[in-house]
């Protein structure tokens, strides 16, 4: 690590154990998610990663995000698996041999020097560069980052509302419940339903070998998920010529979208350059939201089923994280807190961290992949988003057992959220930078 670069750093247990969790993570020019689990690059963890690394070192919180840019496709598209070279194809499954990016996906733009899925992930990484920027203290250290990235962060940002626009309504599609990144969600039960699950037989689930059956996904869901990427892949990976079994407009991945073109926005200025383009795209983006997905009778935003036409009637936590946006009306800014704070989340009665879905909702599972379980990124989120909304207290009240359940699990991928028991693989990344974020926010 360079000892140039970083910031002063509050020192207490907890820091850095969390900073201990990313350097055994870290392989060299990235980090992964979990040693065990999950033994390569992954696109939106290594935004979240990125966020905490930039307390520790500048230049590793860059490297960071470069590495994944480095992957990118050339239709724009930020893969959500970076494949290492070194790790057996047994390891992880789905494995390079089976989405087989640099051959099936040429067409698209694929890169031959790696190896990546052919999928993506939310945008949180234009967020994620200029948090990034911004903690680098002077312009050595800034190493011109943001003149790099930009021009790729913009091509990401496009593929998504260009691309990605499967509905023609203005928002962008996922067309995977893994491109959510919460990708057992209830919400993706019904259209998933339409999907024939692969043949068990032809598969091998390496996330079984490390992972308790109890809090991953069913089999049944798996073969759903197999079937889904090989179409993909088989249609080269092509969202023009593709016939999706599945597209979903998510409010999370929106959400992000538009809090990364508020990002850009401030990048380009940062460069110098105009940034009207990217104010004018986020107000856009945040009309279009609200007239697409918010749901006055749920108090929150749902997904849409694009197949179908038909907004999809479950409440996960993606239908929050628009709370992050600055240009949310204030009432609906307020009807959100309530919601997080009501019978559905019981944030701050009912539950310690805001659950992934609806606790009152038929599929509630407390142990159980997205279907329950609380996650570290989704919280410290929504932590941003009472922030910036005025709810101080419930912010403030929530960074706590934040912490402090991060520390008490081990930095687990995911807790029970009434009780904070650790769930999924331990030492996970991101809610190791997340804690280092959360601490080195309040000492600032
Ligand atoms: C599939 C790496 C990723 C996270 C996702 C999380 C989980 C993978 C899996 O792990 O997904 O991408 O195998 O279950 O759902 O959000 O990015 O941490």
């Amino acid at each position: 690590m360079d000892r140039a670069d970083q910031p002063s750093r509050p020192a207490s247990i907890a820091y850095n154990s969390a900073r201990s969790v990313l350097s055994g993570n870290w392989v060299g020019a990235s980090t992964v998610p979990s040693r065990t689990l999950y033994p390569h690059q992954w696109s939106w963890d290594s935004g979240f990663i990125a966020i905490g690394l930039r307390h520790l070192s500048a230049f590793r919180a860059q490297l960071e995000l470069e590495t994944l840019l480095d992957a990118q496709w050339s239709d724009g598209r930020i893969p959500h698996i970076v494949f290492n070279p070194d790790v057996p194809l047994t390891a992880y499954f789905p494995s390079p041999d089976f989405w087989r990016s640099s051959t099936a996906g040429g067409a698209a733009g694929a890169p031959g020097a790696v190896e990546t899925s052919g999928i993506v992930q939310p945008p949180i990484h234009a967020m994620a560069a200029w948090l990034v920027h911004q903690a680098a203290p002077a312009p050595p250290a800034r190493r011109g980052f943001l003149r790099r990235v930009y021009p790729r962060l913009m091509a990401w940002q496009r593929y998504l509302t260009d691309s990605r626009d499967l509905g023609g309504r203005g928002l962008a599609s996922i067309v995977h419940p893994w491109e959510s990144g919460m990708d057992n969600s209830p919400c993706w039960d019904s259209p998933l339903s339409r999907v024939e699950p692969a043949a068990p037989d032809s598969f091998h689930r390496a996330d079984l070998d490390h992972g308790c059956p109890a809090d991953r996904p069913t089999d049944l869901d798996y073969g759903r998920y197999v079937r889904l990427a090989a179409h993909y892949r088989d249609l080269g990976y092509q969202d023009a010529a593709a016939r999706h079994l599945f597209a979903v407009e998510d409010p999370g991945l929106n959400a992000l979208l538009i809090a990364s073109e508020h990002a850009l926005a401030e990048i380009a200025t940062a460069l110098g350059e105009d940034s009207s383009d990217h104010q004018v795209r986020a107000e856009q983006l945040t009309t279009t939201l609200l007239k697409r997905l918010w749901n006055p009778d749920a108090g929150m935003f749902l997904c849409q089923d694009v197949i179908t036409g038909e907004p999809i009637p479950e409440r996960s936590a993606a239908g929050l994280l628009p709370l992050i946006l600055p240009g949310l009306p204030e009432d609906i800014a307020d009807t959100l807190v309530r919601t997080a704070s009501g019978e559905h989340f019981g944030l701050g009665s009912t539950t310690r961290l805001v659950p992934s879905y609806d606790l009152t909702g038929c599929a509630f599972d407390a142990a159980r992949y997205w279907r329950g379980p609380a996650w570290f990124n989704v919280n410290w989120l929504l932590e941003r988003g009472l922030r910036r909304h005025g709810a101080r207290r419930q912010a403030d009240a929530l960074r706590r057992t934040m912490l402090r359940a991060a520390e008490e699990s081990h930095f687990a991928e995911y807790v029970d959220p009434f009780t904070g028991e650790a769930r999924g693989s331990r030492d996970f990344s991101w809610t190791a930078a997340l804690t280092i974020d959360l601490i080195a926010e309040v000492a600032r």
